[in-house]
């Protein structure tokens, strides 16, 4: 029995000192003293000792039982240290490692084109005004004077929501707004999303957007009109841009006309991007309609106002010489990110 108790002491010292987990650890308590360990199972077949003996050998198992208890503290101990030291230096932060660089996005040109347009017309002194996509019948068509037969209401061309709400079909329902809500002198431009039922083309895109601006105060004449959109084409395009004015027709002025830029790419002597003709149209324009004014209920005896519009997507696709509207619109990186 004594010899069976060094043996086990002997054993649990030796695998102890190899155990390199805590579960190594606690199988060798499992095993010595556990419910069915070897050293239990000794203190266990004491009964059939004499007194005498029992006594001498239950203080020698005892001692061996606190010994072994001890060893096992100790590996324990030792162990967790070990396990926590490997967790930290598994953790460990290598502050020297290169960051993870982030990919940026890039501004999409049509953002990049009104930026630029804002920019002109913020340093004209007008003010940048915004305005619902979802509008009335009436402040999309009515109160631009585009009366109940118009052409433009066609429910083929736009997008109606019910019989009095509709998509904008273009950004002019913001100087309605603008004109119910100030008072001249008014010096405005509104950049915004319009909404065409059209079938997508090089040219044509359901949803594009608009420019369009409006100056109302007393004594305002075709020449202010002209003046302003001469300086915007120079500003835009460039110091050395020619303007020419062509007469045309919009509902909402009169009289009305297109501004024609000269060629930013060939100067005017004609090439691709002005297909030959040395001019390129850039906006629609005009004198604001007295009905429209009357709208806001400005005094049209004693105001005027000219008007402009331009397409946001044309103006982009110019100057970054984009040949298919749809590219805009395909979200691929690869196109959007060549406008930096
Ligand atoms: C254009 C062309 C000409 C225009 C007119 C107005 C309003 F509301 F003041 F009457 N806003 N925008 C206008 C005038 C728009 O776009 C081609």
């Amino acid at each position: 029995m004594k010899e069976a108790l060094q043996q086990i002491l002997d054993e649990a010292r030796k695998r102890l000192q190899e155990a390199e987990c805590i579960q190594d650890a606690e199988d060798v308590r499992v095993k010595m003293l556990g419910k069915k360990g070897q050293l239990t199972g000794i203190l266990k077949s004491m009964g059939s000792l004499t007194p005498e003996e029992r006594k001498e050998l239950g203080m020698q198992a005892n001692k061996a039982k606190g010994e072994i208890e001890a060893m096992l503290n100790k590996t324990f101990e030792q162990l967790k240290e070990k396990a926590q030291e490997a967790k930290f230096k598994a953790e460990k932060i290598d502050v020297t490692e290169p960051g993870k660089a982030h990919k940026l996005g890039t501004k999409h040109p049509v953002t990049i084109t009104i930026e630029e347009i804002s920019k002109v017309f913020k340093s004209m002194g007008f003010t940048l005004t915004e305005g619902p996509e979802v509008e009335t019948v009436y402040n999309n068509f009515d109160a631009l004077n585009a009366g109940p037969n118009h052409p433009a209401r066609d429910w083929t061309d736009t997008f109606y929501i019910n019989d009095d709400v509709l998509l904008r079909t273009q950004t002019s329902p913001v100087q309605v707004r603008t004109l119910k809500a100030q008072k001249p002198p008014i010096r405005v431009f509104a950049p915004g999303r319009c909404f065409r039922c059209d079938t997508p083309d090089a040219t044509h895109s359901p949803m594009f957007h608009q420019v369009e601006g409006l100056v109302v105060d007393e004594g305002i004449t075709m020449a202010d009109l002209k003046g302003v959109l001469d300086s915007f084409a120079k500003q835009m395009f460039g110091e050395e841009t020619r303007t020419k004015f062509r007469p045309h027709h919009f509902p909402f002025t009169e009289p009305s006309a297109e501004m024609d830029v000269s060629c930013f790419k060939c100067g005017g002597k004609g090439c691709r991007v002005c297909k030959g003709s040395g001019w390129i149209e850039i906006l629609g324009c005009g004198m604001v309609h007295p009905s429209v004014l009357k709208v806001g209920g400005i005094d049209t005896e004693k105001y005027t106002g000219f008007a402009f519009g331009m397409g946001v997507e044309r103006v982009a696709m110019l100057k970054y010489g984009i040949d298919d509207i749809r590219l805009l619109y395909e979200n691929d990186m690869r196109f959007i990110e060549q406008f930096k």
